[in-house]
């Protein structure tokens, strides 16, 4: 078996500049860096911008805040960091949660390994010495045993399609790529394109600046009030007096948040204990709305009297009826696209300077210089908000030109959707990780659990190559097959497929339609993973003789 003769680098020979390539330096690549230098193996990050925090650094629009509590939306793998960080608020602003992202940089020295403002754009595998060839978009080239995409799943902006954009006048924004100085609206006459959950928190941050908002909806949808504020002391010490055990059982809940499931169906209640059911969990607020029972995303019937609530919450609130029948999600169960998360977002229609448009009974024909054109008006504004989303999940990983074992390429592999092993690894691409990737819980989770678990998992999988001299490892292809299957299979036991979201790729114009995470939970998926590696990376094709027998020549 081979030993490390140069201590830090892999199976007895450089594999390269790196052991490791990191791409991105969001919460994912920041952990997997620290983990990294802990096994002794030495990593390169490149990360697209200026500074750390991934989704945090680029998502700076107003209003934008995390929809999992701070408590639980934040790292624990160290006992030192979670116990000294201190939140304000329940659910953290974007600026605080960036803040935080900074201070772990700083506080595990991570910033050395961090190359800013450069983006790859090419991973070549070359079998012969079983390792990867980075390209960068500043020309740099580096050669490494492994690479790992750490670039999230909400990181490809998606720029709509609407003719005339480019003659626009006056300053567009996108919600995925917002300026780092300040934007000011005040007196302003403002365009938001779009109301998924960026623009369901910006809204209302714009409205109270704003001249006048005009909010173009294509399709309502739901959102349930946060009831975020302020940190109390007794509640962070109700977690930081035995946080250690909260985690450990949030990793094994199903969405990886420690929540308040009622374990019964809704359809066992009658009509007067289900309101108050709901009535409870609507003033509790966040997403443990979809926690109300358990059959929510499984059972139409079930999912229908949630539905119902909701629309009556929704006409309660907006004091204009045709207004608020506009608003009313009716073409998608609960839940089956990301539950939106607000602060006064449909109370913000009952204020003077906003106006509703809804694009179903006049649609954009274009944008003008002057302003949004519809089959209906002209609205001149001054600025407009695009808040129209992302490629996700695939986005930034297709547009990176990456070429594996024998010249297969990810764009032709995911030609028909993605196809992963675990959401971990695609056949023909050996050594090359993804995390929180198409087929893992990942977004369907509390990002922060599944990327913990990934890192976890691939510092594992690099170690136990280094130990047993292996120098590549490859999904087979059986295993892969197998598990597209499974997702597919546990994805169409629910209501999600039948809505036309992100999820399905149904987004973007000419994606292919397949439900890309995992819904089989955090804690069976974890359960699953670490049955493979035990087993010696079932499903996993290792090798190392060839290379090792060359190094030794
Ligand atoms: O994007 P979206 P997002 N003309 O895709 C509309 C996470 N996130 O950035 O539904 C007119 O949800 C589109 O309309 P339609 C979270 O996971 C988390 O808001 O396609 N409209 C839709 O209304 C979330 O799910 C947090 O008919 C057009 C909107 O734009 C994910 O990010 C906060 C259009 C896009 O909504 C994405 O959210 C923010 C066009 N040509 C985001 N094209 C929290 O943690 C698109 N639209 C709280």
């Amino acid at each position: 078996m081979p030993q490390d003769d140069a201590g830090s680098h892999l199976s007895g020979r450089a594999t390269g500049d790196v052991d490791v390539i990191v791409v991105g330096a969001g919460f994912a690549g920041m952990y997997l860096l620290h983990r990294l230098r802990k096994l002794g193996v030495t990593a390169r990050v490149f990360e697209a911008g200026s500074g750390v925090g991934g989704t945090w650094y680029w998502n700076r629009y107003p209003g934008a805040r995390c929809d999992v509590e701070s408590m639980q939306y934040s790292y624990a793998f160290s006992e030192e960091l979670q116990q000294e960080w201190k939140w304000s608020e329940l659910f953290s602003g974007q600026p605080e949660i960036l803040t935080y992202a900074n201070h772990v940089a700083d506080r595990f020295d991570l910033r050395r390994d961090i190359t800013f403002n450069t983006r790859v754009t090419s991973a070549t595998w070359d079998a012969t010495a079983d390792v990867w060839t980075v390209g960068t978009d500043t020309g740099e080239t580096v050669v490494a045993r492994h690479v790992v995409m750490a670039t999230g799943c909400l990181s490809s902006s998606r720029m709509p399609d609407i003719a005339g954009l480019d003659s626009f006048r006056g300053r567009v924004f996108h919600t995925g790529q917002w300026p780092h100085e300040q934007v000011e609206f005040t007196g302003r006459r403002v365009a938001v394109i779009g109301t998924g959950s960026s623009a369901i928190q910006s809204i209302p941050v714009i409205a109270e600046q704003a001249g006048h908002l005009t909010v173009f909806q294509r399709t309502p949808n739901f959102s349930i009030p946060s009831r975020n504020g302020p940190m109390t002391t007794e509640y962070e010490q109700s977690w930081k007096r035995d946080y250690a055990t909260r985690r450990e059982e949030a990793r094994h809940m199903r969405s990886g948040v420690l929540s308040p499931l009622n374990d019964k169906s809704a359809l066992a209640d009658d009509a007067a204990a289900r309101r108050d059911n709901y009535e409870a969990r609507w003033s509790l607020g966040g997403t443990y709305f979809m926690q109300s029972y358990n059959d929510l995303a499984l059972n139409k019937a079930s999912n229908d009297t949630a539905v119902e609530f909701v629309h009556a919450k929704i006409r309660e609130t907006v004091s204009n009826p045709s207004v608020a029948a506009k608003l009313l999600p009716t073409n998608h169960p609960i839940g089956t696209k990301r539950i939106c998360v607000d602060t006064h977002y449909y109370e913000t229609y009952n204020r003077a300077n906003v106006t509703l448009v809804d694009l179903h009974e006049t649609p954009i024909n274009r944008i003008t210089p002057e302003g949004v054109e519809t089959a209906g008006q002209t609205y001149a504004v001054d600025d407009i908000v695009l808040a129209t989303g992302f490629d996700a999940m695939t986005g930034t990983l297709l547009r990176i030109d990456i070429t594996g074992r024998d010249g297969i390429t990810l764009r032709d592999k995911w030609d028909g959707g993605p196809r992963t092993y675990l959401g971990l690894m695609t056949q023909g691409l050996p050594n090359m990780f993804m995390i929180t990737g198409p087929g893992s819980p990942s977004v369907l989770s509390n990002m922060m659990v599944s990327i913990e678990q990934h890192v976890d998992w691939i510092v594992g999988c690099v170690d136990w190559m280094r130990a047993h001299g292996k120098t590549a490892i490859e999904a087979d292809l059986a295993a892969e097959n197998a598990w597209v299957e499974h997702v597919n299979e546990v994805a169409y036991r629910t209501l999600y497929p039948q809505a036309n979201s992100w999820y399905m790729g149904a987004n973007v114009p000419g994606k292919p339609q397949v439900f890309m995470p995992y819904i089989g939970g955090v804690g069976a998926y974890r359960a699953k993973c670490d049955e493979v590696a035990a087993a010696g990376y079932a499903g996993f094709a290792l090798s190392g003789a060839k290379a090792t027998a060359a190094a030794a020549e």
